[in-house]
Parts: structure tokens; C-alpha cells; sequence
């Protein structure tokens, strides 16, 4: 069994396939052993080992996002970013569910002052502060909860069994983690609406037409295809990924002007990089860039 160190944790090559479920088999994967974590499985994937993989892993309850997974994955960002070698992150599920929501009965008896007065869910907010690129690769159900972490991932990538919903609304309560936000800004006002106030599933072909996903594949292709993606996205500079992901993301929270105005100025900014000048010599030399990320 080859092993590599990766941040404080050992990494095993556990190319093992009873080891892990059936969505993983196509992906040799290098992962910290699952006694690391209690409720994900993280991992490396890619020819060059720069695709890290969060693998949500609490198969009883349909993976719902209990405060220990948030934690969990908040502490696995941590590591994958201070990975140098890491240049894309994956976010998955199983196939049954990426995530069935926040764990309702984890929650059913918060009342409003504990909620207000504590820091209830708080870790949720480091998935969106990610900086470098994370892709969410949904299968099965991503719902409440499990469709806004979905969608505080920079691209959303689903199985053909994937099901997204808001359905709080059904238990009482409205989304609070982007689900009136992101849903709206990603698939506009009606869709959004529809979603929000019957708590109905999108099967993963019309979540692809609205706009929220941007392809669908076999369900058991699916990691195949985001790790595909993530290397490709692993092999750009690095702090220039960071830059056109922050412009993007830009778009959704200022207006066109002012948006206008941040990107020449990220723009401008990619001239103060090697990459930049690395980049463009390559291209004039007709060969392929070495980016340093600097
Ligand atoms: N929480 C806790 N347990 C859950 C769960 C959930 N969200 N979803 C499923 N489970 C558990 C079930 O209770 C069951 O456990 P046992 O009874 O076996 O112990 C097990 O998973 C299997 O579920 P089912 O037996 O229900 O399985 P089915 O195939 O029949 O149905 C289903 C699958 C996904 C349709 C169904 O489980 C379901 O409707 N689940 C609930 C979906 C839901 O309502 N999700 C929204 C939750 S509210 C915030 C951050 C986040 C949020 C809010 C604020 N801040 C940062 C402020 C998010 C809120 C939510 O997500």
C-alpha cells in the first residue's frame, strides 16, 4: 500500500474497490483513512494527484449535513487549500443522496433565541470562502440543505438520478443557507419560486435546462467526469483561478458597472503574475505554459 503524507494526515492508496462505494470505482483515489473523520472521506484523485475529493459519508441518514459533517468538511477545505498541490476540489455524495438537507432532527427543537444568540450552522459560510475552484458532483438527492451546498459550489456537475428540491417549506420553515438566494439568482425568479413554495423535486435534466447544472452524466460517470474537470482546471495557474472565480462571483453581488470596473482591474492585476508573462510567452513560443503559480 503506497503512502504519501498530506497536511497532518497520511494519505494511503486505497485503489481498493470494496473499500468504497460503487460511484468511486473508476477513480483511483489517495485518501486519508476514514478513521480521520467520522462523516466524509477525503481524498486525491487526477493523474497528478491535484483534484481533492470531500466525499459526504453518512449513508444512514441520506447524508443530511449534521454539525459534525459541516465541521468535517470546513476542516477538509482547510487542508485541501493549504495543499499546494491541490488545484480543484470535488464535493460528492452517493448515489442515493448528496445530501437530504440539515439534520432536521438535530435541529427540531432550536428555538429563535438560541438560534439568533448562538452560532447555529455557522460553519456552512466556509464553503462558500473557498478560493480555489470546487465543483459539486450530485447524485441522488440534493435537497434543502443539500441543493444550497450544492450551489455554493462554483459548478455543479449531476448524475442522471440527481433530484434537487427546496422542500422546507413542507416542514415548516424556508431555506436558509442560499436557497431563496443563489436558486433565484441561478434560475430566476418563477423557477425559484415554483421550487421554493411547493418544495417539489427538478430531476437533474431540467435542473440542467434551468441553468442550475451544468451537464449530466450516467450516474456512475459522474466523479469520472468532475475529476476530469478538476484536472483540467487544476492545470491553469492557480492564484489566476482564484482571480476569474472572485470576478464571477463579483457578477452576483454589485452591479454591471461596478462589476465591469472589478474585472479590468483583476484583469490588470494577472499582468503582476509569472503566469501571466509565462502564459502568453508560451503561446507566442508555440509551446505548452509551465505555470508557477506566482
Ligand atoms: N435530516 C435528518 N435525517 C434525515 C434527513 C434530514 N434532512 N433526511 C433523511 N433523513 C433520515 C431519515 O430520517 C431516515 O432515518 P431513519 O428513520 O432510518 O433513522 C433515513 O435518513 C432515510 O430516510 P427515509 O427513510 O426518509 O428515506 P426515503 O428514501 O423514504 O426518503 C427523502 C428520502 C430524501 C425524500 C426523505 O428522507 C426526506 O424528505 N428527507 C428530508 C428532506 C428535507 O426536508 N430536507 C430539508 C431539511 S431543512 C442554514 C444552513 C442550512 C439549512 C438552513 C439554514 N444556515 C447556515 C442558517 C438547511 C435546512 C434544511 O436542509
Amino acid at each position: 500500500m503506497a503512502t504519501t503524507t498530506f497536511g497532518r494526515f497520511l494519505i494511503s492508496n486505497i485503489n481498493n474497490k470494496n473499500s468504497l462505494n460503487k460511484l468511486t470505482q473508476n477513480v483511483r483515489l489517495y485518501s486519508v483513512p476514514t478513521e480521520s473523520f467520522e462523516f466524509i472521506k477525503v481524498s486525491k484523485a487526477g493523474q497528478n494527484k491535484n483534484v481533492g475529493i470531500i466525499q459526504l459519508n453518512r449513508p444512514k441518514a441520506l447524508n443530511a449535513l449534521c454539525n459534525g459533517l459541516m465541521s468535517e468538511v470546513a476542516k477538509a477545505l482547510d487542508h485541501l487549500e493549504a495543499d499546494s498541490s491541490v488545484g480543484a476540489i470535488i464535493i460528492t455524495g452517493s448515489e442515493k443522496a448528496f445530501a437530504a438537507g440539515a439534520d432536521i432532527k438535530e435541529m427540531k427543537d432550536n428555538t429563535y433565541s438560541t438560534c439568533i444568540s448562538g452560532n447555529f450552522l455557522e460553519q456552512w459560510t466556509r464553503v462558500s470562502q473557498t478560493y480555489k475552484p470546487i465543483i459539486a458532483a450530485v447524485n441522488g438527492y440534493a435537497l434543502g440543505g443539500g441543493c444550497e451546498l450544492a450551489m455554493m459550489c462554483d459548478i455543479i456537475y449531476a448524475g442522471d438520478s440527481a433530484k434537487f428540491g427546496q422542500p422546507e417549506i413542507l416542514i415548516g420553515t424556508i431555506p436558509g443557507a442560499g436557497g431563496t438566494q443563489r436558486l433565484t439568482r441561478s434560475v430566476g425568479k418563477s423557477k425559484a419560486m415554483e421550487m421554493v413554495l411547493t418544495g417539489c423535486q427538478v430531476e437533474a435534466v431540467e435542473a440542467e435546462k434551468m441553468g442550475l447544472v451544468s451537464k449530466v452524466f450516467p450516474a456512475d460517470k459522474l466523479l469520472d467526469e468532475a475529476v476530469k474537470l478538476g484536472e483540467k482546471i487544476a492545470s491553469n495557474s492557480q492564484i489566476t483561478n482564484t482571480m476569474a472565480k472572485e470576478a464571477v462571483n463579483v457578477a452576483y453581488e454589485t452591479t454591471l458597472r461596478e462589476g465591469l470596473r472589478f474585472e479590468k482591474r483583476m484583469f490588470h492585476g494577472t499582468f503582476a503574475t509569472k503566469d501571466q508573462k509565462e502564459g502568453m510567452s508560451a503561446f507566442a513560443e508555440k509551446r505548452k505554459p509551465n505555470f508557477s503559480n506566482q
